[in-house]
């Protein structure tokens, strides 16, 4: 038999099932008739589902293959479902690597980007992944940077873009300032260099104006996985303390003139002041060096500060490491004890939290407490579980006045319990959100030396890069007018094509680039050379999606109204912190700047689980276990890849690649290829259904059609798309089963039914094995168009139940017989089947009760 796809069969005839061939058939009439192109149709419902757009590092690999194969099938389906559907792709295609890679090869970034997305969309299209091609975005062409400069522009006006110079993370490797999000564990994200402290200027977004509100939007988002909401939460860190004034002093105790005197603490444990036995400031903290310049101090902090450069703010804020510090020779006085206690610069405090300053308290925290071993400084324990009370008991010492020398401790007692040494508040319970807490704060309050104070570990967004292959930042140095926003009819700024990468030039070197005028003043001035951090790209794609040809706008305000959120959002959890809390970030910002009317921007979240290798083992290059797709399509083709994928295991989960699972994966597909074409030949696209000429046989599959699209699509709303295809693998077993049992007879097979069937089966794989689909959807059903367009089965759950029940009859308490009765039988008519069906059980004896639980059992007491 001939191999064409296109070839018209004989009737009766089954075809071959050649996955390339159909492929290649499908791949092509899809593009002709651009069949994936959004119809915005407002009368449907809109469904926007979205793979996160990968980054052009080369051709796809198997979690890129998974991520938007698990898309793809949400979208098609939804589409089937009568949804109108955005399914686009795009290309997150500035960054490092290209630059990198240019270097090398010594070439030009855009040249490595362009030849990567083409390969990737190459692999796209075989795949068979229903992307609206029209809608294309990739980040590094100058219509699409054009408007994350716009956005730069406008949220600079709206106050949310500054400037700082201050210590940031310099990676060596990478040569270019990273984002504190991006020094992870202490190491550089991309290249795990250790970066160093660098004082610099730089540009940031003011995220931390949405801190609050980013925490308590997780609450709308019932469709995220609680871990990614955990993880954000705690990135975004919020605390609720107090700030407590302490008056600066000499070693006499008298006030220090010059300086207003006060240092101020954030501690979220007010209740502790009468545990606070030293003072500490972090290395950076603004005017230590004018506390100590020209005293004996000076040498051995200014080594602290030199020694604390060398460690990440991250690593030394965790308190694990070992604890340097000195004494600066200064005193500050307690303002609720009266207490006068030595102040040390501490290499763990960090000046980016709180105040800088930190009342150190050493019976309650641990980091305190190794400091004051260390240095030999006091330890005074105020906080008492009933355990500890017993303990300094049992040494004969008095409540009042031990140490925690006397109770030898060898750690910090973090637990809550009973204050001691704590003045009027002795007694009081102490702990976070304490009684004594809220006692001590309300008179710090009424004094003036403290207040409420609420906290955040989320710091700005410093986006500013060194790097050449990124957005420019559309701003000019001019020496007249300070820094001026380019105007917004010279955007976008566009990057030069011809910087010699492999010679190490950079923006900043390249005055074809730099060169310019001042667009207040008109004098020569300096354009701006840093480029944005490549997260600022991929914060807002997602809106460019709903709109991508608008020429005046980055999107419109309808395509955003009717378009966002995001219905489903797939992804990798490894961006569970960095890209979506950004993306969130600009969906707010651009929200109030009137451009669309949502708070977040992705309604559901699911992250998808990693593909290992057989072993188990995470795939990469280095370690040489990288299963390439193509490995599978060019045996198997994409369907069976696509089956295999969301066959294997539920899409949160992780799974072990496997050789097997694709074999036998094919294998069904080619059995569903078989029973489709027989129910086909056996059916009549002609016959209507009747049901009351069903025979039982018949009626058998008929209730299992009913139930099993049921399953498959509860589980496709599940997003458990395994589940869904064993379902459809049961329908095709039913259908198998029927075939078999009517093989003798076929004229005796209800020709409507199998034509349903044999519809059911296409339009339930549909979504998984598309090209499968379509084909079986023209060359067997006879049909026009695309099982994609089709809609999807109609069932009832009410017809998968069977008529009749089967129960059980007990005679003295034993099960002696079933029995098959109508659902609609009346407790006589059961009763009666059940003692004839029962009749030789009962013989001789005398039946003194019958008991029917209806649908269940019959209950014969005889004697
Ligand atoms: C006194 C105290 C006693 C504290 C005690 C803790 C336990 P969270 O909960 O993470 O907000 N702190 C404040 N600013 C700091 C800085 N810049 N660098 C390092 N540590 C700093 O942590 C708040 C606590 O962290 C604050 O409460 C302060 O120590 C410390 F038994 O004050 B606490
Ligand atoms: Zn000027």
């Amino acid at each position: 038999m001939c191999d064409c796809a296109d070839h018209k069969h004989a009737p009766g005839e089954i075809p071959a099932y050649d996955a390339q061939a159909i492929e290649a058939k499908w791949m092509r009439i899809w593009d002709e008739e651009n069949l994936f192109a959004v119809d915005t149709d407002p009368s449907k419902p809109k469904k926007y589902v979205l793979e996160m757009f990968p980054y052009p590092s080369g051709d796809l690999h198997m979690g890129h293959a998974r991520n938007y194969t698990i898309g793809d099938a949400m979208a098609r389906q939804a589409r089937m479902r009568g949804f109108d559907v955005l399914h686009p792709i795009g290309f997150d295609a500035f960054g490092l690597p290209a630059e990198n890679a240019a270097i090398k090869h010594n070439t030009q970034a855009a040249e490595w980007t362009y030849k990567n997305m083409d390969q990737a969309l190459a692999t796209m299209r075989r795949m068979g992944f229903s992307y609206d091609m029209d809608r294309l975005v990739k980040t590094c062409d100058p219509d699409y940077y054009k408007w994350g400069q716009w956005i730069f522009e406008k949220l600079w006006e709206r106050g949310l873009v500054y400037r700082k110079r201050s210590p940031v993370n310099w990676c060596p490797t990478c040569k270019t300032v990273l984002a504190n999000e991006q020094v992870t564990e202490g190491k550089c994200w991309r290249c795990g260099s250790e970066p160093e402290k660098r004082d610099l200027e730089q540009w940031y977004f003011k995220i931390t104006d949405y801190a609050q509100e980013l925490l308590d939007d997780l609450d709308k988002l019932p469709g995220w996985p609680e871990r990614v909401k955990q993880m954000q939460a705690n990135w975004i860190g919020r605390s609720e303390g107090a700030e407590v004034d302490f008056t600066l002093c000499d070693a006499e105790g008298e006030p220090i003139a010059g300086d207003e005197g006060k240092i101020t603490v954030f501690t979220t444990r007010a209740d502790t002041l009468f545990g606070c036995t030293f003072f500490l400031l972090a290395p950076e903290y603004e005017g230590l060096m004018d506390l100590v310049a020209g005293t004996p101090y000076e040498r051995d902090v200014k080594a602290v500060i030199e020694g604390a450069k060398k460690i990440s703010a991250v690593e030394r804020a965790q308190g694990t490491l070992e604890k340097h510090g000195a004494f600066t020779g200064r005193y500050v006085v307690n303002p609720v004890s009266g207490t006068k206690v030595p102040v040390w610069v501490a290499d763990y405090i960090v000046s980016d939290y709180g105040t800088g300053a930190v009342m150190a308290v050493p019976c309650g925290d641990q980091r305190d407490f190794e400091f004051a071993r260390k240095y030999g400084l006091p330890i005074v324990p105020i906080i008492l579980t009933d355990e500890d009370r017993a303990a300094v008991e049992a040494t004969g010492e008095s409540i009042d006045t031990y140490h925690a020398e006397s109770v030898d401790w060898t750690e910090a007692h973090t637990a809550e319990g009973t204050l001691v040494q704590s003045g009027k508040y002795t007694g009081m319970r102490g702990g976070k959100h304490s009684e004594a807490e809220a006692a001590i704060v309300a008179d710090l309050e009424a004094a003036g030396t403290g207040r409420r104070k609420v906290e955040f570990r989320l710091r700005d967004w410093l986006i500013s890069r060194q790097r050449y292959w990124g957005n420019p930042i559309p701003a000019v140095h001019c020496d007249h007018c300070g820094i001026v926003p380019v105007p917004e009819d010279q955007l976008p700024v566009t990057l030069p094509d011809n910087l010699d990468l492999g010679a190490g030039e950079t923006l900043a070197e390249c005055k074809e680039f730099y060169e310019t005028t001042c667009p207040v003043c008109g004098r020569p001035a300096r354009r701006e050379t840093d480029t944005m951090d490549t997260f600022t790209c991929s914060s807002w794609y997602y809106l460019r999606y709903c709109d991508p040809h608008n020429e005046a706008l980055p999107f419109s305000r309808e395509a955003a109204d009717r378009w966002m959120p995001v219905d489903n959002y797939i992804g990798g959890i490894e961006h569970a912190i960095l890209h979506l809390l950004y993306s969130r970030f600009f969906t707010k910002a651009l929200r109030d700047l009137g451009l669309l009317d949502v708070d977040e921007p992705f309604t559901n979240l699911l992250c998808q689980g990693m593909v290992k290798d057989a072993n188990g083992d995470t795939m990469s290059k280095s370690k040489g276990n990288v299963v390439p797709p193509s490995s599978v399509i060019e045996p198997y083709g994409a369907d069976t890849m696509r089956l295999a994928i969301l066959f294997i295991a539920p899409p949160e989960k992780d799974f072990d690649w496997d050789e097997e699972a694709v074999a036998g994966a094919n294998r069904f597909i080619r059995r569903a290829w078989r029973i489709v074409w027989q129910l086909v030949n056996a059916g009549d696209a002609a016959a209507v259904l009747n049901k009351g000429a069903l025979d039982e046989a018949a009626l058998t599959l008929y209730r299992e059609r009913h139930r099993t699209l049921a399953k498959c699509t509860e589980d496709f709303d599940r997003q458990q798309f395994n589940t869904a295809i064993s379902a459809i693998m049961q329908l095709v077993n039913a259908a198998s089963a029927y075939l078999n049992a009517t093989e003798s007879a076929p004229e005796s097979r209800d020709a409507a039914l199998c034509r349903l069937v044999a519809t059911d089966i296409v339009s339930a794989l549909a979504p998984i094995c598309p090209f499968w689909a379509d084909e079986l959807w023209h060359e067997a059903l006879g049909n026009e168009g695309s099982a994609y367009t089709a809609p999807w089965p109609e069932f009832d759950v009410a017809e998968a139940a069977s008529d009749t029940v089967e129960i059980a009859v007990q005679v003295l308490g034993k099960v002696r017989c079933r029995i098959n009765v109508s659902v609609n039988a009346t407790k006589d008519e059961v009763e009666r089947a059940a003692l004839e069906s029962a009749s030789k059980w009962v013989e001789g004896k005398t039946v003194m009760k019958v008991i029917v639980v209806p649908g269940k059992l019959v209950n014969i007491v005889a004697k």
